[in-house]
């Protein structure tokens, strides 16, 4: 990364241990969310700077692929380490190039980029070769390497979700070129300045910076990539998906949600309404694991409202560099448009904002960022396109159910299918509803409390595939079977 003019920070691709411009020469902005200020600028990568990344990628593989899995274990390692000898500048990089509090980019997205790391050091050093015994004859399973992948990132947990795609892709031999978003770029380029330190091999990651249209599009359909994992909006992913399938590539596809918080009427309200709110505006709602609909059952409906609303209100929202907030900017103004158009559509169909919805007043600092108070929504069916559409930013809708038959048709009557959270004081019973839930995953009296072993993923249009422990390993590498009869 070289300092520009007026302190404009130029970010380069990195391609075969290098760090080079794009071709064209032409640069995209890179903004400050939460003020609007330019802080960086990225290289307008396309076709051939793609080109030429998947040509260091493939120069890089054959001898990545010879190392044993305990030797690229310790790589692994050796990169956590490196990076976490720089974790406060991760936080606060990730803080400044998404607007989010320091104090969650610290909790959340250093930390668990350093841990991803760790974990498939360890998971890849635990694997276990598969033996099956016939008869007469004896079966091996291998895992081998894929060959060259593309990891596309999104702009919500930066390096959190590309680290969670790099760590297993290398680890399990193949050589990759991460395309993050054009919107964060700053700790992607923080991770190629660690994996250059640390000594890792050119080639083995590189990295090419641009849109998607122009880098990503090009990257997903190149004859030599042979696997792509994805994380980002529903849209882009069935885009993505067609254009991988053309070419029998792999596809790992992690993306929306419109997951439901279900509250039972047994549910202890004071104890778990601040983890509810948490579950609901973590990273100003802008996580597809996020509980935007929030179902509660009639007989606690009022009590939780207000208590919720209550809760809602104390929340810190402003300057994301202070200890004490609690919210932070969206991500640009073209998505605070579109999270505001859905107070206005909550409205239309019907809704009554409870709170929120409008720029909260902050300092004249921040005036250029992309503002909007935590919003929530009663009275609105469970049927509209405020509640069955993926928002993506702090506005959850209020919905009242009679059963737990009741529950689990509101919360499967949207075309998503990620996750979700319930409470209640009898964990059986909502074992009970958790079972039929049409998603990927499902906490009970608890949210976004992660093993990192356990498969993680959607159904339906949140996404294909899953990702996490065994589910990583196995996705980024080749089962072989090799069968050898007795002597
Ligand atoms: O993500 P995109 P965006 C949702 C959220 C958000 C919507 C769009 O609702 O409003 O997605 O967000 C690259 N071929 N989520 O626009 O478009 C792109 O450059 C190859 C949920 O940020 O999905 C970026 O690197 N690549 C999600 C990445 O794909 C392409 C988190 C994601 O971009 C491409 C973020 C193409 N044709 C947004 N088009 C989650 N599940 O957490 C774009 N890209």
């Amino acid at each position: 990364m070289k300092v520009g003019c007026d302190q404009l920070i130029d970010i380069l691709n990195h391609i075969g241990g290098k760090e080079v411009q794009g071709i064209d020469e032409n640069w995209i902005l890179n903004y400050a969310p939460s003020t609007g200020k330019v802080i960086s600028r990225i290289p307008k990568s396309s076709y051939q700077d793609v080109e030429n990344a998947v040509k260091a990628a493939k120069n890089a593989s054959e001898g990545w692929a010879k190392l044993s899995k305990d030797e690229r274990a310790d790589w692994l390692d050796k990169i956590a380490d490196c990076l976490e000898s720089r974790f406060d500048e991760i936080a606060s990089l990730e803080s400044l190039d998404t607007g989010k509090p320091i104090r969650i980019s610290r909790a959340v997205d250093a930390t668990r980029s350093v841990t991803n790391f760790r974990f498939y050091a360890q998971q890849i050093r635990e694997l276990k070769i598969e033996h099956f015994r016939m008869e007469n004859a004896t079966n091996h399973v291998i895992k081998r390497p894929v060959g060259v992948g593309a990891l596309i990132t999104p702009w919500n947990l930066p390096l959190y979700l590309l680290s969670w795609k790099v760590a297993p892709a290398i680890g399990m031999g193949n050589t990759v070129i991460c395309k993050p978003s054009e919107l964060t770029p700053m700790t992607a380029n923080l991770l190629m300045q660690v994996i250059k330190d640390a000594g890792l091999p050119d080639g083995v990651v590189n990295l090419i910076h641009g849109t998607g249209i122009e880098a990503g599009s090009p990257l997903v359909s190149h004859p030599d990539v042979r696997f792509v994992s994805f994380t980002g909006g529903t849209e882009t992913g069935s885009v993505v998906g067609r254009d991988a399938a053309a070419s029998f590539k792999k596809i790992s596809l992690e993306l929306g949600g419109k997951n439901a918080t279900i509250v039972l009427d047994d549910c202890d309200i004071d104890r778990h309404i601040d983890s509810i709110v948490r579950a609901s505006f973590l990273n100003q709602g802008q996580v597809c694991l996020c509980g935007s609909r929030i179902l509660i059952q009639e007989a606690i409906y009022e009590i939780f409202k207000t208590k919720f609303v209550d809760s809602v209100n104390r929340l810190k929202i402003g300057d994301p560099s202070d200890e004490n907030t609690d919210l932070g900017s969206l991500i640009s103004p073209q998505h605070l448009e579109k999270v505001t158009s859905y107070v206005n559509l909550a409205i239309e169909e019907g809704g009554t904002i409870l709170t929120g919805g409008i720029s909260p007043e902050i300092g004249a600092e921040f005036e250029g960022g992309n503002w909007i108070t935590p919003t929530v929504v009663d009275g609105l069916s469970p049927d509209s396109r405020c509640s069955t559409e993926e928002i993506f930013g702090p506005l959850v809708t209020l919905h009242p159910f009679k059963n737990d038959e009741d529950a689990i048709r509101i919360s499967n009557g949207t075309r998503y299918g990620l996750a979700g959270s319930i409470w209640t004081n009898d964990s059986s019973r909502g074992e009970n509803i958790a079972k039929q839930m049409d998603t990927g995953m499902v906490w009970i009296n608890t949210w976004l409390h992660r093993d990192l072993r356990v498969p993680f993923g959607g159904v339906k249009d949140s996404g294909l595939g899953r990702e996490g422990g065994k589910w990583s390993l196995g996705f980024y590498s080749e089962a072989t079977n090799i069968c050898i009869m007795d002597e």
